[in-house]
Order: C-alpha cells, then structure tokens, then sequence
C-alpha cells in the first residue's frame, strides 16, 4: 500500500497551501488577494463551487482552503508567456511539453494569432484581432458552423453576452464543460423534481441527521465542505461515504482554521459509514437501498407526502420489489445484508441530504442512477423540509450561472421569448450541438470556427487523438484563455489566443471600475470584485473581450448596445433582469445584499414545473454494466494538486503519490492474478467496445509506463489521473440521455511495459 497521512486538512494542508503560494512570484501580493477571497467586498474563489456563508458576519478571515489558494497563487504569479516567449518556440516544440510545464509559463498577455510559415505564434493589435474574429463569425455561410465552448469560470455577465452573440449570429451551439461534468445531474432532476439544480442551502447542512456523499472527493475537490461535514459529524450526524475508494479526508479532518484541533493535531472523524460499490455499481446499490427501505414495517414510507407531492410510486415499488436481492449484490458490490443494514440506517434519519458527483454523473447510467437516488429521498419525504433534500456538487466556480445565464444547447422557450422582445431579433430554437456532438462535427469538417471562452477543450475531452485531429480540421480556433494550455497548440488552420482577465485581477474599463456576478451550486447569486493589478495594462475583462468580437461582427446599429454593454457592466445586468427568470432588479438586489441573494428553488418549495405539478417516481432501464472478460474498470480522477486540467504539482498527498502521475492504482489482488507486482509499470489499452467496429484490440488508444501503486479498491476497479487518461476514454461511450463521456468506466487490459 502506498503509504498515506491518517487524515486530510491540518498541518498537511497549511504546508500544501505555503509551498504553492511560496512557489509564486509577488508572494505579498498573493498573501493579501488571500483576504479578500470570499469576502463580501472581494472577489469569489476561482476554484469550487461550494457556497459561502451568506452572512457577511459569518465569514472568518480565511474563508478558503488549500486548493482555493493554490487557484488564486496560479493566477496572481508574476511570470509571464508574452510575445517573447513564443518567438522562441514552435508550436511543434511546446507540444512535447507537459500541462504542467505550459501552465508554468505564467500568465497569457498580449492576442496571439499563429504562423503557419514560422510555426509560431505571433503578437497582432487587439484590434486588428476582434475584427478578424467577428469578420470570420459574420462571414460563415451557416452561423451552424460556428461552435462557441465555455468552461464555468466565466461570469454571469460575459455567459450572458455570449450566448447574445451566438444566438444573434443565429445558433445554438453552446457545447459546455456542463456537459462533461453534471449535465446528467440537470437531466435526471429535472424529469423528478421539475428543477435542474440542488434543492439545499447552506443552513441545511446544520440541519441534517444523515449526509450521503455519492462519488465524490471533497477532501480535493470541494475542501470548504469539510468545513460542514466535520461540524456535522461533531453533531452526531451520520455521514456516509459511497466510493469505491476510501478517500482520505472522509476518514479524518483536521480543519486548519481551529487552533486547538491544530496544536493537538487530533482529526475529527467524518465518515461514520464507507460502502464500497464497484465501479458503475450504484444503479443496483440504490436500488437495494430503497427495496430494503420499502421491505421494512409498515410506517417506514411517508405515505403523505407520496400521496400528496409524487406520481409513479406503484411502478417504482413494483419495479424495485421485482428486483432479485443476489442480482443487485452481483452489480453493486455490495453484499444484500449491507445493503438491508444501510436502508435500516437510512430510515432511522429524520433529514437526509444526498450530495453526489462525478462519480455518479459520468457513468452511462448516470441518469437513471440520480433518478434512483432521487427516489429514495422522496419515500420518506426528504425533499422540501430543513436539513434534507438533493445536492449536486457543482465542480466550476460558475458553472451553474453560465447554465443560467443560458449557456445551453437546448435553450427553453421562455428564455428564447424574453431575447426576442428585449433584442428584437427572433432567435434559433433548434437544438446545438453538445460537447460531443461537437466534435464530431468537427470531425465531419463541418465546424469553420470554434471559440473557446475559458477552457481546455482538447486536454478536458474523450478520446484526446480522435479529438485533436477534429479540432484540426476546423477554420479558425479562438482561445479567450490566462495561462498557456495544451487547445492552443491542437488548432485550427487559423488561430487566435485571446488573454483576459482573471477573477483576482481589477477590471477598469472606460465607465469605471467594474465587476461581475456568479452563482454558487446552491443559487446564492453575489457579485465578485478583482482587486489586482492585471497581468498587462491592456487586457479586458471577459465581458468587454466578448462584446468588441460582436461589435465587430454586427456592426453599428445592431439591436443590442454592445459598446455600451462592453464598458458598463451594470448594463449587462440590467438585460440579464429583462431576460433571464428570477433576476429581476438585478442591481438592486446585489446592492442590498452584499452576501448575495438566493434564487430559490421550486422543488425546495414542494412546487414541481412539470405538467403534473408532482415529483416524479422515474425508474429507468437497468442494464448491468459490464467489461469484457479479463478487463478492468478504469475511473479517471483529479488528484489533490490540479485543477481539472491545470496540474500544479505532481503531488497527491491524501493518496501517498509524490512527485509523480503516471500511477495507476490497483487492487493487489487483480494485480497478483495478472502477475504483476506493486511499481511494475504497464501499458494501459482501452478495450474495443461495439462502437470500435473494425479495429483490432491492438489498435486500440494506450498509454504507456504506467506505474502500479496498490489501493484500497474493489477487485476489479482501477483508478489514475485526469486528463492525462482522456486518451482512453471513448468518444462513443456516453451516458444514456445526457451525452456526458463515461470518464468513470473505461474497460481497460493491462500489459507489462
Ligand atoms: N482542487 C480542485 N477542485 C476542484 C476541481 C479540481 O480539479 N481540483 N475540479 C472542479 C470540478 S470542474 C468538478 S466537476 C469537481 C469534481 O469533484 P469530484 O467529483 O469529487 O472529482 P473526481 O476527482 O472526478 O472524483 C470523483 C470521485 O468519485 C469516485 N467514483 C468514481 N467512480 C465512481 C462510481 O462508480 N461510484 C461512486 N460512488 N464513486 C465513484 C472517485 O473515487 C472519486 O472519489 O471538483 C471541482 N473542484
Ligand atoms: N477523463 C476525464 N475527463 C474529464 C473529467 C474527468 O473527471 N475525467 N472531468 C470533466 C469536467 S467535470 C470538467 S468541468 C471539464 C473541464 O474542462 P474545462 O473547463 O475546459 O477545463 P479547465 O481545465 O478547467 O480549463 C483550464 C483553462 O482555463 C483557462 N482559464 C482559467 N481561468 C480562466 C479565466 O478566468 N478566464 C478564462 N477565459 N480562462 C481561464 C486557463 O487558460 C486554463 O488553461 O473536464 C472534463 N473532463
Ligand atoms: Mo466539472
């Protein structure tokens, strides 16, 4: 076993927090940004999406984590990738090096167009770069080719322009990071509860006597969490972890905000309960959950709030009664009397709240799993009272704003109306194109320009050489990026590197200081101020950059004001007020709520928005996932020192891995059985699925070297680092109803190297 600290948080992550700020050029200037991080007079995290307190009072000092500082240093550093810089490498050259090495740069400064003679990239006027962009955009022979991406840290305010500008060109082809992260969590609510997002706030979590955390790692990935898990887990509420691994902050947390937890170092425990599902294994797992709940007395199942809030409940309870026990244990993992002991648990708990991530949304099931997992809330009424109800974890700071600010593929006709009447042009109603359908587009030859606002396209998507050859076929890629990154160097015939802004940083534009909004996972909607000095004199905000490509593209006299949108950022809000539900005197709200306001929930509400007027029981087609004889199953995860894409260090400290990430973590006894030992490294192969027609095993994407580190992990399953693994994850493989790539089920065969 790789050898692991006993606990996460504590002296470990000061040490983690120190050495990255340390590690930074201009650490005063990272010392102070780190106080005004989640204050209500400062900037939002650029990290998670994990809310704040929404009393301003409430708030420590140091109202962020580890990771979070590690996002603000990433940005704040000195170092710069400017014009010098790229004229002294080729494209061809940069492409040898790491993510890591790219992002190191520092920060993007001047518009970069590249150089197909000199294989370069080379600085062109701001100017000079709008017009060649909104002239491309203008000039399409279909607005159906062009493709505009946006990842979640973009502010409500540039989301909302941007979309005005694809929408005005006249598509719907807004393929997102949502799309790979919680499109199946959005899918599935909204066909239970009428709701896409989380039906919980903060508060809730003081409230609850039984936290599910379903495939999830928020010890890395939403560290501020802890923060509530521990007080929880203080107050005797049971909190039970669902994972296949047993990731090391649901063991023990030591907060580095208490000095007394600190001087003693003694970690308060978290997880009262692991279960350990395969891989894939949680359709069948929550299927258990709720027949063991519904096998037991009479008086179990909220028969009022059935009746009163929900339809479907005789077919769900048919259906899942007609589920023989051995064949749920054989899916899940998961013996029948665990599982009949964790519905008796579950049932003893008066509030519950389920939270889940990717660990449930990218899987081809995911959908009908959510659902699943949605059911079981709703037989004992745990939605729409204090301290219970559902909570997807939301990855991007802004992720869920975007979505909406109307960054979708699919836009809903109340927002199509409102853009009509206060723009007056008739937008598209056809649906876009997704992340995946995008590129295979591309790969058709049917996309002439790709926009990026944010992102890492190439590194973040399946199947990273069948993508990287779509993205080459396009005409012109355009990246509104801050650091150098891997979708700069994979291009277009033509392309654009566009820097901005990032949160950390100041935003003056003519008409003044500005700043933007964004809204956390649990749709408390607050403002966010940058306060230091940009990376470059010249370089603008999102909103500005997206405004002066449409300008350019729609000319003067165009229904919407973009000058004026492009300076005045108030203005922008003053439109999201007209056009997007629930955002009615925008500026004034955020004005009498400096902690933000919330925008409600129906489903929190009891009130469904489905034709129905009730909760839905959904159960979908269960099909057990299964991987050819002989394979593994791989699930891709982020390690505690990355950002998606943005690998800090090669550290991961709550899993014992140092200095490295071409691991693969292993069970020692599927190890043993394919006579392998503990550091011997493998070549890694995805196993041909249908979707692989003609190609032979060997054809199939591998990677190689790959070093074995043993884990606690179901026999069977397997784990390594994303995106370094999205080169064996199947474009084809796709969760069943929101196309999400299945990054948590690759079937792999493994080979000495
Ligand atoms: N520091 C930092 N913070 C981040 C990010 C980051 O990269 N770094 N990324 C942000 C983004 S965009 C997102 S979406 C979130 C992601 O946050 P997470 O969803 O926590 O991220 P992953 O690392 O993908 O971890 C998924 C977890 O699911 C488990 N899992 C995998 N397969 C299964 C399964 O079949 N069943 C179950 N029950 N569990 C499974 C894994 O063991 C792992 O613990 O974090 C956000 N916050
Ligand atoms: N195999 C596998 N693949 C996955 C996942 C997985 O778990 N496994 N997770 C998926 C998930 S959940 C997500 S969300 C996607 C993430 O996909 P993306 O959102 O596309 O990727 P990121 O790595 O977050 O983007 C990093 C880049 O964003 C730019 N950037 C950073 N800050 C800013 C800013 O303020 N403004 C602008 N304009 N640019 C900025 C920087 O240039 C940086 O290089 O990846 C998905 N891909
Ligand atoms: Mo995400």
């Amino acid at each position: 076993m790789a050898g692991t600290h006993a606990h996460a948080g504590g002296w470990g992550a000061l040490k983690g927090t120190a050495r990255h700020v340390g590690a930074q050029k201009g650490k005063l200037r990272i010392a102070l940004s780190m106080l005004k991080l989640n204050q209500a007079d400062g900037f939002d995290c650029p990290g998670c999406a994990w809310p704040d307190p929404a009393d301003p009072g409430d708030r420590s000092a140091f109202e962020f984590c580890e990771n979070g500082a590690k996002a603000v240093a990433w940005e704040a550093t000195k170092k710069r990738c400017d014009p010098a810089f790229f004229a002294k490498h080729t494209v061809a050259e940069l492409d040898t090096w790491s993510d890591h090495q790219l992002e190191a740069v520092g920060r993007l400064t001047r518009p970069m167009r590249y150089d197909a003679a000199t294989d370069r990239y080379e600085e062109l006027s701001w100017d000079d770069a709008y017009r060649r962009v909104g002239g491309r955009l203008a000039g399409l022979s279909d607005p159906d080719r062009g493709v505009f991406y946006t990842s979640g840290r973009t502010s409500n305010e540039a989301a909302f322009l941007y979309q005005l500008l694809g929408r005005r060109l006249g598509t719907n082809n807004f393929p997102d990071c949502s799309n790979m992260c919680h499109e199946s969590s959005g899918v599935a609510m909204a066909a239970s509860i009428g709701v896409g997002k989380g039906t919980v706030t903060l508060e809730d979590f003081g409230l609850a006597d039984m936290i599910l955390v379903i495939g999830q790692n928020p010890g890395t990935n939403h560290p501020r969490m802890l923060t509530e898990l521990e007080k929880a887990s203080r107050r005797g509420c049971s909190i039970v972890s669902i994972n296949p691994m047993r990731e090391r902050a649901m063991q023990g947390f030591v907060h580095p905000q208490h000095a007394v937890a600190m001087t003693l170092n003694r970690p308060t425990p978290i997880a009262s309960e692991f279960v350990q599902p395969v891989i894939g294994g949680d359709l069948a797992l929550f299927t258990g959950l709720c027949k063991a709940v519904l096998e037991l007395p009479e008086g179990t199942i909220d028969r009022g709030f059935i009746a009163a809030h929900t339809i479907g409940f005789d077919a769900f309870e048919a259906a899942v009664k007609a589920e023989p026990w051995e064949a749920l244990a054989f899916r899940s993992g998961v013996g029948v009397e665990r599982m009949q002991e964790l519905g008796r648990l579950y049932a003893g708990r008066e509030r519950v709240i389920a939270c889940w991530a990717m660990g449930l949304t990218q899987q081809r099931d995911a959908v009908a799993t959510i659902q699943m997992v949605l059911n079981l809330l709703l037989v004992r009424g745990n939605l729409g009272r204090p301290g219970a109800g559902a909570c997807p974890v939301r990855g991007h700071s802004n992720v869920q704003g975007d979505r909406t600010m109307g960054i979708t593929e699919r836009p809903p006709a109340a927002l199509l109306g409102n853009l009509q009447r206060r723009f007056g042009f008739q937008p598209p109603a056809e649906h876009g194109l997704d992340v995946v359908d995008s590129i295979h587009a591309m790969e058709r030859g049917e996309v002439d320009v790709f926009i990026g606002l944010g992102g890492n396209f190439v590194s973040a998507t399946p199947d990273t050489a069948r993508t990287s050859a779509a993205m080459r076929r396009v005409g012109l890629t355009v990246h509104v990026s801050t650091k150098l990154n891997r979708s700069h160097l994979v291009h277009g015939t033509d392309a654009l590197i566009l820097p901005c802004l990032g949160r950390t940083e100041a935003d003056v534009t003519a008409a003044g200081p500005q700043a933007v909004s964004v809204e956390d996972s649990m749709s408390m909607v607050h403002l966010t101020r940058g306060r230091n000095p940009p990376a470059d004199p010249d370089l603008p905000g999102e909103p500005t950059l997206v405004s002066r490509i449409a300008a350019a593209a729609f000319g003067p006299g165009d229904p919407a004001d973009w000058s004026r949108f492009g300076e005045d950022y108030a203005a922008v809000r003053d439109a999201i007020a007209d056009v997007i539900p629930g955002f009615e005197r925008f500026n004034q709200r955020l004005a009498e709520n400096p902690g933000g306001f919330w925008l409600g929930n129906s489903a929190a509400r009891l009130e469904f928005e489905n034709p129905e007027r009730k909760a839905r029981f959904i159960v979908g087609e269960t099909r057990a996932p299964s991987v050819p004889e002989g394979c593994l199953r791989l699930m891709t995860l982020r390690s505690h020192d990355q950002y998606n894409t943005t690998v800090y260090g090669l550290n991961d400290r709550y899993r014992g891995v140092s200095g490295k990430r071409d691991v693969l973590f292993v069970n020692a006894e599927d190890a043993a059985g394919l006579g392998l030992a503990e550091g011997e490294r493998v070549d890694v192969r995805r196993a041909a699925g249908p979707a692989d027609g003609e190609a032979g095993e060997a054809e199939m994407p591998t990677v190689r070297g790959f070093e074995l580190l043993f884990h606690d992990l179901p026999r069977g399953c397997c784990a390594g680092y994303f995106p370094e693994l999205n080169a064996l994850v199947s474009l084809d493989s796709v969760a069943v109803g929101s196309n999400t790539p299945v990054s948590k089920l690759v079937p792999v065969r493994l080979f000495p190297s």
